[in-house]
């Protein structure tokens, strides 16, 4: 019974790494067809981020910034590309280990699917599971002791090769399949055809004194919508049709309602410029965007269901499951809004269309959930938003901050006349003062460009004459509250980053 050789061990692996093609591409397919059965690739991966300790996921932030999530996918095909040609080996000597290794690859993808959701989401991990399995099976069947595929006559071999060949085309051919079946599903038509009512209240446009013009690299006044900062917890944009969407405002609150996105906009829409701030900046950083957001004020839609006296914190839903969580107040004493335009067009995809909220003064993951469905009024007693459990604080007010754009650090200036330049924000306070210090020397008093708003960022410029060297500059500011920007330097776990940037410049004598 020994007489027939084994498998070559890279026809086996080959032949495996083939059926874990053939399986997720299988899996991505079925994820084509329904819009609630769901890739175990993308479900595994949202689990990594939705349960991963803090530390870690700010680990992939910083390491791979706004492609955190694509070297996460990445990350999980290179696990499975090492484990699946090892499942192969281990299939020559033991058929069902084959068989085993996709079964638990099916049980992990299914639950990661299904994770509180409908039980359907994990019908293409199921599927995977059979084709991978099942592909296993036909190579390695435990025969009377013999293995049906390779002979040896070596054609075997080389049918197993072409099988492989052919397994792995067809799971690429149906992965790719998938994803453009899964265009059906998107919400850029839905956005392309929305034409949004005008404000009830329009903002005329910005004063000229509120910009510096002319200084390269110094951050515009508005962020344009393709250069705004992007974080969120969604692998997949969640798409959310107009014509779909529909916001219930509920909890502790005296007339639940529900409404639709043609009666939210009829209820008058006001234009506000906001500074959204990430709470994972660090100094220097550029998780920090402004914009001059369309929608209607929170307090609106607060006075209608009747806020009840005891609910002391809104938390609004995203359609991902996603919250946010900020004291009441804060509807009430600011233009909070529920926006549904941003820059003049409708909420990009990727910033929460059709809806989110946007509350100056509060850093974004207590106060601007995106692709908005619930408006929940509850206690901060009795409810953690998404991130409290991960370690965030509860209540998070944006810390003064003011940065350097120009010149980057590390830049190689040219010695003469120039200018330091950059922007400072301390939402619903405004900015009062900005300063500047050149080699360590004294904080001298650096020019400020008109106020937007309090609770916008403001620019701020400073000439300077370059001598040959190396040089530090370093930056810090007040807030309209006469408060000074916090020096110490805290970490952006759990309540913002604070501390006064500084960066290194080289100067060299221009020719
Ligand atoms: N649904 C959802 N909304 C979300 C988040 C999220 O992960 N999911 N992240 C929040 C965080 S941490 C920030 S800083 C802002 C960022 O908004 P932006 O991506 O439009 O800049 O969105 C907030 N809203
Ligand atoms: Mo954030």
């Amino acid at each position: 019974m020994e007489n027939a050789p084994r498998t070559p061990t890279m026809h086996a692996a080959l032949w495996a790494a083939a059926a874990a093609v053939a399986a997720l591409g299988t899996a991505e397919l079925a994820a084509g067809i329904v819009q609630s059965w769901r890739s175990p690739v993308v479900a595994v991966a949202e689990s990594v981020i939705d349960r991963s300790p803090s530390a870690f996921t700010r680990f992939g932030i910083r390491t791979f910034g706004t492609n955190d999530k694509a070297a996460l996918i990445i990350g999980i095909l290179l696990i499975l590309a090492v484990v699946a040609p090892l499942l192969g080996v281990a299939a020559r000597r033991r058929p069902w280990a084959g068989v085993a290794g996709f079964a638990l690859f099916g049980v992990v993808g299914a639950a990661a699917s299904i994770d509180g959701g409908p039980t359907a989401a994990a019908v293409p991990a199921v599927l995977a599971a059979l084709i991978g399995a099942g592909t296993m099976l036909v190579a390695f069947r435990p025969r009377s002791g013999e293995r049906r595929i390779p002979s040896d006559a070596g054609v075997g071999r080389r049918e197993m090769l072409a099988g492989a060949g052919a397994l792995t085309a067809l799971g690429l051919v149906m992965a790719a399949g998938g994803r453009a079946l899964r265009d059906r599903f998107s919400a850029a038509a839905s956005r392309a055809a929305l034409v949004l009512p005008g404000a009830r209240r329009p903002l005329p446009p910005a004063p000229a004194g509120a910009s510096f013009e002319g200084i390269a690299g110094l951050s515009p006044l508005f962020t344009p919508n393709d250069r705004f900062y992007r974080i969120d917890t969604a692998l997949l944009i969640p798409q959310v049709p107009v014509e779909d969407w529909t916001l219930r405002v509920h909890g502790m609150v005296d007339e639940p309602f529900e409404i639709g996105f043609d009666e939210l906009t009829s209820l008058g829409l006001v234009e506000t410029d906001i500074t959204l701030t990430c709470v994972s900046n660090r100094l220097g950083g550029d998780l920090v965007g402004n914009a001059r957001w369309l929608g209607v004020p929170l307090r609106l839609l607060l006075e209608r269901a009747g806020v009840q006296d005891r609910a002391d914190q809104i938390v609004g839903r995203s359609v991902d499951g996603y919250t946010c969580g900020f004291p009441v107040e804060a509807a009430f004493d600011r233009d909070a809004l529920v926006a549904v335009g941003m820059n003049g067009e409708p909420l990009p995809l990727q910033h929460g269309f059709p809806a989110r909220l946007v509350t100056p003064g509060l850093y974004g993951y207590v106060s601007a959930t995106k692709w908005l469905s619930e408006i929940e009024l509850t206690r901060f007693d009795t409810f953690d938003q998404y991130w409290v459990p991960r370690g965030y604080a509860e209540r998070a007010p944006i810390k003064t901050m003011s940065r350097i754009d120009v010149p980057r650090s590390g830049q190689i200036v040219d010695a003469g006349d120039t200018v330091i330049a950059g922007v400072a924000w301390a939402q619903t306070r405004g900015i009062s003062k900005v300063e500047v210090s050149i080699d360590d020397g004294p904080f001298a008093e650096a020019e400020l460009a008109d106020a937007l708003t309090d609770d916008t960022w403001r620019q701020w410029r400073m000439p300077w004459t370059a001598t040959a060297g190396a040089h530090r500059l370093a930056v810090r500011c007040t807030d309209g509250d006469g408060q000074l920007q916090r020096e110490a330097r805290d970490e952006p776990l759990p309540d913002g980053a604070s501390g006064w940037q500084s960066l290194l410049v080289t100067v060299r004598e221009s020719s």
